[in-house]
């Protein structure tokens, strides 16, 4: 239709204390120096840095999660302000623990309406809680807390938990995880398309179905990126590269303009590693993809082979 687009407020999530490499602590930043706002005005929407926010530093691994759990709160509140301006809040990682603060302000911004949905797209499940979690690391348990599972520093964020019921996520892309948090996810009945899944039926096709379920229940949705969700071919740039992911043009197709649909209310895009990104190709990926996520409007319904499905018929 014909509403103007609303700007996008571009946040910079400066963590790395979720993860054992603190790389990602340096991604936001990356990607601004290289001109991620002018890129993304190219395709005439608004777009600006309206923060930064970064996280204290932790000098061990058990100050790990009070450091994610200040610097969840902060985040929040970088993110409710654009929100409340009817901005389209863009969160730029650092690594996934951000996750937390992003989709507790969206959840508090929409509490009073009803509840959100999240397309969460990445390698892992990252629904540990400190007790299942085998590595500690606070970046594979931002889900566990958005569900209000896990440490009550991060699960209570803006004083509530249950941001996310379980039926309004959907996790897709996922092939590497453990035991416990799989289990977690089954108990609450959260659907999770698992790689094998999304290179069988393609990634548009899945991301589609998601799509539809999270605004089902929903009066407003969001997609969170973990750039690991990718081929390491198409994005060796991240925190914990996974082999067989999603491959990038598969990926370009299904999200374009995704973020033209008003009840859209927040975007993430999380674990580039400047430092594992030798020739500049995963910071192309993520410009692109969020290029394409914020396009002005969507291409409409186009579900096409996936360069995984095809991989997967040939060794079948
Ligand atoms: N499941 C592993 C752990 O808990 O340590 C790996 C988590 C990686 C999380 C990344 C960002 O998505
Ligand atoms: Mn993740
Ligand atoms: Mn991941
Ligand atoms: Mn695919």
């Amino acid at each position: 239709h014909d509403m103007l687009p609303r700007p996008l407020a571009l946040i910079g999530a400066e963590v790395g204390e979720g993860a054992s490499d603190a790389g990602c602590k340096w991604g936001s930043q990356a990607l601004r120096e290289r001109g991620l706002a002018a890129h993304l005005r190219a395709s005439g929407r608004a777009a600006r840095w309206t923060g930064m926010v970064r996280a204290p530093a932790a000098r061990h691994s058990a100050q790990r999660l009070r450091a994610v759990e200040h610097f969840s709160a902060a985040l929040a509140q970088q993110v409710l302000g654009p929100a409340r301006a009817g901005a389209l809040p863009v969160v730029v990682g650092g690594d996934h623990s951000c996750a937390v603060g992003t989709w507790s302000a969206v959840a508090e911004h929409w509490r009073a309406q009803g509840d959100i949905g999240l397309v969460w797209i990445d390698a892992h499940l990252d629904a540990h809680t400190p007790a299942t979690s085998l590595s500690g690391a606070p970046h594979g348990m931002p889900v566990a807390a958005l569900l209000g599972h896990g440490s009550p520093g991060l699960a209570l964020l803006q004083g509530w938990a249950g941001k996310l019921k379980p039926h309004n996520l959907v996790i897709l892309g996922a092939r590497s995880f453990e035991a416990g948090e799989q289990a977690l996810l089954t108990r609450l009945g959260v659907r999770v398309m698992y790689m094998e899944e999304v290179a069988r039926r393609g990634f548009g096709a899945c991301f589609a179905e998601a799509l539809a379920l999270v605004q089902r229940h929903t009066v407003a949705w969001g997609l969170s990126f973990d750039l690991d969700a990718l081929d390491p071919a198409d994005a060796p740039g991240t925190g914990t590269p996974v082999a067989a992911g999603i491959a990038l043009a598969d990926a370009l197709a299904a999200l374009r303009g995704c973020a033209a649909d008003p009840a859209c209310a927040a975007l993430e895009l999380v674990e580039y590693n400047p430092l594992h990104d030798a020739d500049g190709r995963t910071a192309r990926a993520a410009f692109a993809l969020l290029k394409a996520m914020t396009a002005p409007q969507g291409r409409g319904a186009r579900p096409a082979p996936c360069a995984a499905a095809q991989a997967c018929a040939e060794l079948s």
